[in-house]
């Protein structure tokens, strides 16, 4: 697969302290990803950063609904929401980017999930898949085409970033050896990434990159 930088954004997606491991939502080896993607930011002209950022008493914990524990699914104004432990609270250590992630090469930090009931994982639209975070926007302006996915986790943030820059009709690759997943429940990332090639999305290992 060609790269082509200038109709290309790398999207890195909430490399965060809480998201490795040792963090309070660690993805399983979710530190490995840090080398590729620095490997990869010096190859596009367009490189976006998520940031998970909650406030301190955010409906996606399981703290804030006694008598539901974490990994339960319940219903928040008719959206669903699956129930984690604090993780990424505003202004946290947690919050921070992994420190060896080349955070300097980033031109935009979105941060997102800011809202008290209401989740984001998408870089898109938040977890209502209707209210835009305005990235779309930031995109297009600059005549971006084609969205390279990498980060955490696989099975969630990548995901429905990955379903809404489709839904866009953006292309989408997702780079395998830059993204770590949750799986929960078990099998959920083989079933989302089997998932999103039907969809139209490619798999690709950043060895296969070309050009630029
Ligand atoms: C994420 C669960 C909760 C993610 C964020 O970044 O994939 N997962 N918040
Ligand atoms: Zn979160």
């Amino acid at each position: 697969m060609i790269l082509d930088p200038e109709r290309s954004a790398l999207l890195v997606v909430d490399v965060q302290n809480d998201f490795c491991p040792g963090g309070a939502l660690g993805v399983p080896d979710g530190d490995a990803v840090v080398g590729p993607i620095n490997g990869l930011m010096p190859r596009f002209r367009h490189v976006v950063a998520t940031q998970d950022w909650h406030p301190a008493d955010h409906a996606s914990f399981a703290a804030a609904w006694p008598g539901h524990a974490v990994h339960d699914t319940i219903e928040v104004d008719g959206i669903p929401q699956v129930l984690w432990p604090p993780h990424c609270v505003q202004g946290s250590k947690g919050a921070e980017f992994h420190a060896g992630l080349r955070i300097e090469r980033a031109s935009i930090i979105l941060r997102k999930g800011a809202s008290p009931r209401l989740d984001s994982y998408s870089a898109l639209f938040e977890n209502d898949r209707h209210t835009p975070t305005g990235l779309e926007g930031w995109l297009r302006s600059l005549g971006v085409s084609v969205i390279y996915l990498t980060g955490l986790a696989t099975d969630y943030c990548v995901y429905y970033s990955a379903l809404d820059a489709l839904r866009l009709n953006f292309q989408v690759v997702v780079v395998t050896d830059c993204v770590r997943g949750v799986d929960f429940p078990p099998g959920n990332v083989g079933r989302r990434l089997e998932r999103l090639r039907k969809a139209g999305c490619s798999l690709v290992a950043s060895s296969e990159l070309e050009g630029s």
